[in-house]
């Protein structure tokens, strides 16, 4: 089954599917098209009737509430948020240069993406049901079943309350103005702008206000940043550092990999995004290691969650070239130069220095 997906989709597993988009496409538009963005999958796909979907929403609050697709869309306000997701496996295949992580999809760039989102804020879906003292956290629990969690369990992951109640975060039903699919979701979704993607849960069916952080293996075991030494097959519950906001990260997209483009000006642009309350200060890019750097220019910021484009021109001997780039934001955290120094046994959160390869022409 194609999933109204692109052929040029870099496919990591068919089943469950895992794919992510070639980069070429990712630089084709600030906003990624539904038929490139990527997808991060921990089990088959639930095929959700949105006629029966019902949201059940619980735990320590005044007035449990079940709501149907028609019931959320109708009965709260409309928002639309422009928002990047990111898988924290995201570039881990700069990780497995330094050395192997078994067990784990080797994701290039490409599994980021920006789209605009549809849908109510779950705030207002909250205060709907009341929220009762003591609540910390908020859970989140989707339809699909993972078997490679222990034990097979629906994905699931929670975020603090304070995060819970902020504008940007939506339940939504479309992606770039059309009804979700079924692979990102359908009928609704969470979205959780500045965090890891592992926590804008899919096909949600349950959300539970608590006192601590969901028990689901995704947020508890899963997803978590262990010290280089540590066995990733006896980590446990509660091991190594929960990952949530993600750091500034950025990429080069164009010229693709390996290309070969003619001598003179050469474009080059990628990504570049910043988590969690903050936003993209400043991409430096450089064509000699980062000896020296040239500040490129930004795309208009369409919305505090929303990449940024950046571009620059640089001229360029014949000959094969490596650029580099490093994205800014705006508490002055810079990414940092080498992957080796942010290996783990997971491959998550890299954001070192992008680095391209390509070969430009000699005169003719
Ligand atoms: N229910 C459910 N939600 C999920 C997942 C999942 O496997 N099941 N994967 C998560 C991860 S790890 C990421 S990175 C994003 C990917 O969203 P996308 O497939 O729409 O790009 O969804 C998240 N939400
Ligand atoms: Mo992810």
């Amino acid at each position: 089954m194609s999933w109204g997906k692109r052929g040029d989709m870099i496919v990591h597993s068919a089943d469950p599917l895992n794919a992510e988009t070639a980069l070429a496409a990712l630089g084709e538009n600030e906003l990624t098209g539904v038929d490139a963005f990527y997808v991060r999958n921990h089990g088959p796909v639930p095929r959700l009737r949105p006629d029966l979907w019902r949201l059940r929403v619980d735990g320590l609050v005044d007035r449990p509430l079940e709501l149907s697709l028609a019931g959320l869309r109708d009965g709260f306000c409309r928002h639309e948020v422009v928002a990047a997701l990111q898988c924290a496996g995201n570039r881990r295949a700069d990780l497995l240069a330094v050395r192997q992580i078994p067990g784990e999809l080797p994701w290039g760039a490409g599994a980021a993406g920006n789209a605009r989102w549809t849908g109510v804020r779950l705030a207002d879906v909250l205060a709907e049901a009341g929220i009762k003292p003591g609540a910390g956290h908020v859970a989140f629990l989707g339809a699909d079943l993972a078997a490679q969690a222990s034990p097979p369990q629906p994905f699931g992951g929670s975020v603090p309350l304070a995060k819970a109640l902020c504008p940007e975060v939506l339940l939504a039903w479309a992606m770039n103005g059309r009804p979700l699919t079924p692979v990102h979701g359908a009928p609704v979704r969470v979205v959780v702008p500045g965090y890891i993607g592992a926590r804008s849960v899919k096909w949600v069916e349950q959300i539970t206000v608590q006192a601590g952080p969901s028990d689901n293996y995704f947020q508890a075991t899963a997803y978590r940043l262990l010290p280089p030494q540590a066995d990733p097959d006896a980590a446990g519950p509660g091991d190594g550092i929960s990952l949530g906001p993600f750091a500034v990260n950025a990429s080069i997209l164009v010229p693709g990999e390996h290309a070969r483009v003619p001598a003179g000006a050469v474009a080059v642009s990628g990504y570049a995004l910043a988590g969690d309350g903050r936003s993209v200060a400043r991409v430096d890019v450089s064509a000699d290691g980062g000896r020296s750097w040239r500040q490129a220019c930004l795309s208009p910021e369409v919305s505090p969650w929303s990449w940024r484009v950046w571009r620059v021109t640089l001229e360029l001997p014949p000959g094969p070239t490596e650029v580099t780039a490093r994205a800014w934001d705006s508490s002055a955290s810079v990414q940092p130069e080498d992957p080796a120094q942010l290996w783990n046994p997971k491959g998550y959160a890299n954001n070192a220095w992008a680095r391209l390869g390509f070969t430009v022409a000699g005169q003719p």
